[in-house]
């Protein structure tokens, strides 16, 4: 029979118009999002000879995807993260509905211009979640998505908003990454809902094709966390001819076809499927009528009409699982990368890009007349004004407020002061210190009450252990649903009343450090998500940050705004083993952006930092707050601090006098024999000074920022090291000390020329108690006796 071989059912007229309009638009996301980039490598000029980049391929499998969320789908209410490498797709899109400009796209990866990747703070409110680290961006809508209900739960979501989905377009491989499948388990504990990730499955991430039926296996893991897992592999015309006589064989023959093949084919066209095909089914008749009856584009077409390229097919499934519920989903959307670029599925294809011939025959294809390439609707076929009327009734073009979509929330008042522990005279540590305060602010008494009621704490399996404890007593854990502390009940003797509640605010995390600081970064982004005022406080052990770190970094890249308090640290913690005693840490903390570190030695000098952490992570000019804290119980003093000195990183304990030849300067828990130490330095040397740090960090960003103010012209810039240092003579010497890596504070002899002997240990730490470890890394007092010795002697000695 000459008959077609491929029968559509025709969609009803209405409904032909709209998806013919959308397929337009499609049209319009591949074309904007590859002529950015190519704009970017091969048109614009460039200065440096260096390679642009930008991914082509990546952006193409993912244009139905993305045209069947934001032009259909998606409500202005969803917070959506979008795969790094779609980023030109993104802005494409934005353009459309006139939330992007020209200029920037054009300026794509230069400064001023759109980031490589989506970038909240540098590509401005559009942006819901920064991408660029593969993974986290994923991870981060289970976090923000339990934000959400957080929120909602404890009656500060805004009335005037709707309650949104939180959406994750991924890369496939990024479900390479651990952190996702982290975040997979706590997302299930924390019955998660309203989640969905959308997984660009074109099976090729960088390097390579990746293994066949690994899906299957990750499917598995989805279900087993209580996902629901659907895949879109099929699109139309294939079901069409999978209906036909010999469909079943083709079916078989591509669903067993290796994904490496199978790129293979897709790069080679038409005529390479024909013998493919027929090689294994050729005698097939249906099979063999169906083929021949087709040209080799048509047949190229038909073998990678797959699923997440079918709009109609996308639309149709996300539609059916909307109208499912809220349990979260995974869809596992087949697609090629490169697909309707002359790369499609080439292994090699991720950064590869269309040379200046290929792009001219893409343009022609395209309709696109030279010098009109950035015009909106350049090269449709439907009427401007249609396609005007079209976007205009989309729903994500709906403003979610009048101020868009990046919201603020109120000021949380924060009293003058903080209730402090009766300490002095005491033995205590940072640590319990900060255990108190918190305990103490959560009882919500008088003014603290509105402080304590914003306060979200979570811990990832270390609650008790970094003194949250009592906190949590009194405020309760958070739970989507009320459970009752089964050992309360019983009446068994423990000191934690761990009952769990909507309206508790405690998030108890599973023991991955990644999903402490995901979960601190969506509680950190609140305030711009939901409109909420969220003061989160994540507590870790200090070695750990380093398993978190890559997340920690992204949090803040995004500015989300908290308070991190990593203790125990250092080898104060002394018997434990050498892996968790922590030596980079202060490095860290000096050197991550928006974020303001300090490891205070003296719990009067911690209840102002910790004010100081609730008020800056509250202003648009603040940042996150680390405090490094000890188990070290050491002796309080009554004693009346300069709290702006401490919060700008020093002060003084013993001043020096005016032209002392020396100072020392101690940072956290090695207090003690900082004083011990400086008591027989004093004997000797009566003018010496003995300074406090409470923040390297603040110290050297203050002075950074004093050099380059001077170095623009205001030449009476200053900044507080230097004011610190002003009494001591010119060449006097400087004696550091710290429980953390001597970088942290070498520097300071940069400030005024002065010798710095930096101590602290820079190696792995090992089982000991403090006297031995003190005494074996050189930072006991006599070690801080000798290098005061050496100091003094002069530069050689
Ligand atoms: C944590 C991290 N490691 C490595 C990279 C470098 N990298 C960028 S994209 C990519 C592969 C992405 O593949 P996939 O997620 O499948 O995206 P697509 O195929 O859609 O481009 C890699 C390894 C990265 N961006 N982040
Ligand atoms: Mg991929």
């Amino acid at each position: 029979m000459d008959t077609p071989v491929i029968t559509l059912a025709p969609p009803a007229p209405a409904e032909t118009r709209h998806v013919h309009i959308l397929k337009q638009l499609e049209r319009k996301l591949l074309w904007l999002s590859a002529w950015m980039i190519h704009n970017a490598n091969h048109i614009r000029p460039n200065r440096d000879g260096l390679k642009v980049g930008g991914h082509q391929a990546s952006c193409a499998s993912v244009i139905s995807i993305m045209a069947a969320l934001y032009f259909e789908i998606a409500r202005p209410q969803d917070r959506i993260a979008v795969k790094p490498h779609a980023g030109p797709v993104f802005h494409a899109m934005n353009y459309l509905f006139r939330r992007q400009t020209i200029e920037k796209m054009a300026a794509l990866r230069q400064l001023g211009g759109v980031q490589s990747y989506p970038s909240r703070v540098k590509d401005g409110p559009e942006v819901d979640f920064s991408t660029g680290s593969v993974g986290l961006g994923v991870a981060m809508t289970t976090f923000a998505a339990l934000m959400a209900d957080y929120v909602r739960l404890h009656g500060f979501a805004r009335p005037d908003l709707p309650a949104g989905r939180h959406i994750a377009i991924a890369g496939d491989a990024e479900l390479d990454e651990g952190n996702i499948y982290e975040a997979l388990l706590e997302g299930w504990k924390h019955d998660v809902r309203n989640l969905w990730w959308i997984v660009d499955y074109n099976r090729q991430s960088l390097d390579s094709v990746v293994p066949d039926r690994l899906f299957g296996r990750i499917e598995g893991l989805f279900r087993d966390m209580g996902w629901n897992c659907v895949t879109i592999k099929y699109g139309r015309k294939l079901q069409a001819a999978f209906a036909q006589d010999g469909g079943d064989a083709l079916r078989r023959w591509i669903d067993d076809c290796p994904n490496s093949l199978y790129s293979a084919l897709t790069f080679q066209g038409g005529a390479a499927w024909r013998q493919a095909v027929l090689a294994d089914l050729g005698r097939a008749r249906g099979v063999r009528r169906m083929i021949d009856a087709l040209s080799d584009d048509d047949l190229g077409a038909l073998m990678t009409n797959l699923g997440g390229h079918d709009i109609e097919t996308v639309i149709d499934t996300l539609r059916a699982a909307e109208a499912d519920g809220d349990q979260p989903t995974c869809f596992i959307a087949y697609t090629i990368k490169g697909m309707g670029l002359p790369f499609a599925g080439h292994k090699d294809n991720h950064a590869g890009m269309m040379t200046e011939e290929q792009m001219e025959s893409f343009r022609e294809h395209m309709r696109i007349r030279p010098g009109h390439e950035w015009d909106r609707f350049e090269g449709l076929d439907v009427p401007e004004s249609e396609v005007q009327a079209f976007l205009d009734a989309c729903p994500f073009a709906q403003p979610l407020t009048p101020q868009g979509r990046a919201l603020t929330a109120p000021v949380v008042a924060v009293p003058a002061a903080l209730p402090m522990p009766k300490a002095a005279g005491r033995k205590v540590s940072t640590q319990s210190g900060f255990g108190d305060i918190l305990a103490e602010i959560g009882r919500g008494q008088g003014e603290l009450r509105e402080l304590a009621d914003h306060i979200l704490t979570t811990s990832p399996d270390v609650t008790v252990s970094t003194n949250l404890g009592p906190w949590v007593n009194r405020r309760g854990i958070f739970d989507r649903h009320t459970r009752n502390d089964v050992f309360r009940d019983a009446k068994l003797a423990s000191a934690q009343r761990w009952g769990m509640s909507p309206k508790g605010q405690h998030v108890e995390l599973g023991i991955a450090e990644q999903n402490l600081f995901l979960l601190l970064g969506a509680a950190g982004l609140a305030p711009a998500m939901t409109g909420a005022r969220v003061l989160p406080i994540g507590t870790v052990y200090d070695p750990f940050v380093n398993r978190g770190l890559d997340a920690l970094i992204y949090a803040l890249y995004q500015d989300a705004r908290f308070l991190l308090v990593s203790t125990p640290s250092g080898l104060t913690l002394a018997p434990e083993g050498g892996q968790h005693q922590s030596v980079n840490t202060p490095l860290i903390g000096m050197a991550a952006d928006r974020l303001a570190s300090f490891e205070p030695a003296h719990v009067d000098e911690l209840a102002i930092l910790l004010r100081h952490a609730f008020e800056t992570m509250q202003r648009p000019d603040g940042s996150s707050v680390w405090l490094r804290l000890s188990t070290r119980a050491i002796e309080q003093s009554a004693r009346t601090l300069d709290a702006a000195s401490v919060v700008a990183g020093a002060h003084w304990v013993a001043p020096p006098a005016p032209g002392a030849r020396i100072a020392l300067a101690y940072q956290g828990p090695v207090a003690p024999e900082a004083a011990l130490a400086f008591a027989e330095l004093a004997a000797e040397e009566p003018g010496a000074g003995l300074l406090a740090i409470t923040s390297p960090d603040r110290l050297h960003a203050g002075w950074l920022a004093a050099l380059r103010a001077r170095r623009a012209g205001d030449r009476g810039a200053a900044s507080h090291v230097e004011r610190v240092l002003a009494p001591l003579a010119a060449g006097a010497a400087l004696v550091t000390v710290l429980d953390g890596h001597p970088a942290t504070h070498a520097w300071l002899g940069a400030v005024r020329g002065q010798r710095v002997v930096p101590l602290g240990p820079d190696r792995f730490g090992q089982s000991g108690d403090i006297p031995d470890l003190y005494r074996e890394y050189g930072i006991d007092a006599d070690a801080i006796l000798d290098a005061c010795a050496q100091a003094l002697l002069g530069r050689r000695a």
